[in-house]
C-alpha cells in the first residue's frame, strides 16, 4: 500500500482577498502543510483558464453569477472570473509548502470545458494523465484535501475512486463554498460512491 496525497486548487483566487475567496479558506492552511509534510508523494492541483473562459459568468452576457447554464459538456454554474492563467490569482499560495510537490496537474484551460476533478475535463473526454502517473508510483490510496470541498476537491475524489483508488477526502483540510446545496450534494455522492471522509488528525500516511 502506498498513499498519495492531492492538494486541490489551494490558489490565491480561493482565498480571502481573491476572487473566488472561499470563506475562511485560509483556516486550512496549517493542516494542510501538515499533511504535506507527512506524505510519501504530494500532488497539486491548479485551476488554470484562459481569459473568456466557459465557466465566466462575464462570459454569458445576459446571465448572473451562480447561475447554472446547459454548456456543450453538461450543467455548468457560473463563477467570477478566476484563476486566469499568469496571473497572482492563479498562483498556488505562497502559505503552502509547495516544494514538496511531485507533480502540479493544471486544469480547466480549455476555453469551452471546465474541468473541476485534476483527472478528466467535465465533458469527460480529455483525461489529465493523473490516474497513470499515481498507478505507476504504485500509489493505491489517495487522500484529497483543498480548494473547495464540494467542487474541485468533491469532483477529484469521486474521480479517484472511479479510477480504483482508495480515497479519501481529509475534511478538516478542505474549505467549501456551499452554493445552493453543493456541500450536501457532495457529501451525499461521496456516500453512494465510496469516498470516505476523515480528520486530518487520523491520517496515517504509508
Ligand atoms: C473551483 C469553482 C470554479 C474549485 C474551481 O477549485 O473548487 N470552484 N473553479
Ligand atoms: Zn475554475
Amino acid at each position: 500500500m502506498s498513499d498519495a496525497l492531492i492538494v486541490v486548487d489551494v490558489q490565491n483566487d480561493f482565498l480571502p482577498g481573491g476572487a473566488l475567496a472561499v470563506a475562511n479558506g485560509d483556516s486550512i492552511i496549517p493542516a494542510v502543510n501538515d499533511l504535506i509534510d507527512r506524505a510519501p508523494y504530494v500532488v497539486l492541483t491548479q485551476d488554470w483558464h484562459p481569459e473568456g473562459h466557459v465557466s465566466f459568468a462575464q462570459s454569458h452576457p445576459g446571465h448572473q453569477l451562480y447561475d447554472v447554464i446547459d454548456v456543450s459538456s453538461g450543467k455548468q454554474v457560473l463563477w467570477p472570473v478566476h484563476c486566469v492563467q499568469g496571473t497572482q490569482g492563479a498562483e498556488i499560495s505562497r502559505l503552502i509548502n509547495a516544494v514538496k510537490a511531485g507533480a502540479i496537474v493544471r486544469k480547466g484551460a480549455k476555453r469551452a470545458v471546465d474541468s473541476y476533478s485534476g483527472f478528466v475535463d467535465a465533458d469527460g473526454k480529455t483525461r489529465s494523465g493523473l490516474a497513470g502517473l499515481l498507478r505507476e508510483r504504485g500509489v493505491t490510496r489517495v487522500f484529497v484535501c483543498g480548494l473547495a470541498t464540494d467542487f474541485c476537491v468533491s469532483w477529484t475524489a469521486l474521480d479517484a475512486v472511479a479510477a480504483g483508488f482508495d480515497t479519501y477526502v481529509v475534511t478538516d483540510a478542505s474549505g467549501a463554498i456551499d452554493v445552493n446545496g453543493s456541500l450536501s450534494a457532495a457529501r451525499q455522492a461521496w456516500q453512494e460512491r465510496g469516498v470516505k471522509g476523515i480528520r486530518a488528525a487520523d491520517v496515517r500516511f504509508e
